[in-house]
């Protein structure tokens, strides 16, 4: 990567770290309304993975979707007015946190219902094939998320018809509140997906470079028709499943360790800065840009015009005809 590569994704991965963080701060206000997931702890999945992709390259999200919108491109501010549930954010404030879509990036929808997106992407990437498109189609499912029978069935669809499809596999080692050991009979995800048909590997989702690199391979193998691969990236979750979870389940210590040691901000921080190839005259910069950015995009939200009763039923239905 080159100079101007690392400081993109240095910003990227700074403003999915501040996007969360400001979230949380907000949605302890109570003015945002539902559930919130956070994805701080595992921004350099995403944007390892987004990195290599353009507006249309097809991504489809989970309930904990954030950080895939924004790596895919969308605009803070309107995710921010989304998550407020106002007309201007970007589905019309009528998806809120969980379903946040913006076909103009690829982004095809977050999704609240585990596992599904992963069909849903193969469909994309089959759309791909037979259209004699150029796109690629990535799922991102949770380690939990495994366990569901579809996530399967698309994997197996996806090799039987080789489509241009890469399945990430996002292990924070939870589902809810459920340690992945209670849910899971073999805790080698890459080799479930390997018993697919498919090459699937396994790297540090902490360290923005491993993911990169894996991801890069994976992809460039869809592109040039080689078929699908899967891609299990483990990193922790700093907060808990949705925010205002008390974590009953672990202990303050090992949430302030898990901070202190598997963070992907310094560890990218260290690196760049170690070899020289960023300095921290140019991290500081794109900080306080995003802490602008993020006022920005808050007061936006602050303000955005609220839905009137008379929209309820404004874009729900599709017209094909
Ligand atoms: C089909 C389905 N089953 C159960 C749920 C409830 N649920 C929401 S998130 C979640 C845990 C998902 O865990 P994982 O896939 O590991 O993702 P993570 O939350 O760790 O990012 C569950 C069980 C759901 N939304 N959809």
């Amino acid at each position: 990567m080159d100079h101007d590569d690392l400081l993109g994704a240095y910003r990227r991965l700074r403003l999915l770290r501040e996007f969360e963080e400001r979230t949380r701060v907000e949605f302890q206000t109570g003015q945002i309304a539902g559930f919130t997931h956070l994805y701080a702890g595992m921004e350099a999945i995403a944007v390892g993975v987004c990195e290599h992709l353009t507006d249309e390259d097809r991504i489809i999200s989970t309930h904990r979707g954030h950080g895939h919108c924004l790596a895919k491109g969308c605009d803070p501010a309107a995710m921010m007015l989304e998550l407020w549930g106002s007309t201007d954010g970007l589905c019309r404030g009528k998806g809120g946190t969980m379903h946040i879509a913006d076909f103009s990036r690829g982004m095809l929808g977050a999704n609240a219902v585990v596992g599904a997106g992963a069909p849903i992407a193969v469909g994309a990437a089959l759309a791909s094939l037979m259209t004699g498109g150029t796109w690629v189609a990535v799922s991102f499912v949770g380690d939990g998320g495994t366990n569901i029978g579809s996530v399967y069935e698309a994997m197996n669809l996806a090799v039987v018809l080789q489509l241009p499809k890469i399945f990430v596999i996002e292990d924070n080692g939870w589902g809810e509140m459920t340690p992945i050991a209670n849910a899971t009979g073999n805790r080698d995800l890459a080799a479930r997906a390997a018993a697919m048909g498919m090459p699937a590997v396994a790297v540090d989702g902490v360290d923005f470079f491993a993911v990169h690199a894996a991801a890069g391979e994976a992809i460039a193998r869809a592109r040039r028709g080689g078929g699908p691969s899967t891609l299990v990236a483990s990193a922790p979750r700093f907060y808990g499943h949705h925010e205002g979870d008390p974590q009953l389940y672990r202990s303050r210590e090992e949430i302030a360790d898990l901070r202190r040691r598997e963070d992907c901000l310094p560890r990218f921080i260290e690196r760049v800065t170690t070899e020289g190839s960023l300095t921290a005259a140019e991290l500081a910069a794109v900080d306080a840009d995003i802490a602008r950015i993020m006022d920005d995009a808050v007061a936006k939200a602050k303000a955005g015009p609220r839905p009137v009763p008379g929209d309820v039923f404004d874009h729900v239905y599709a017209r094909y005809r």
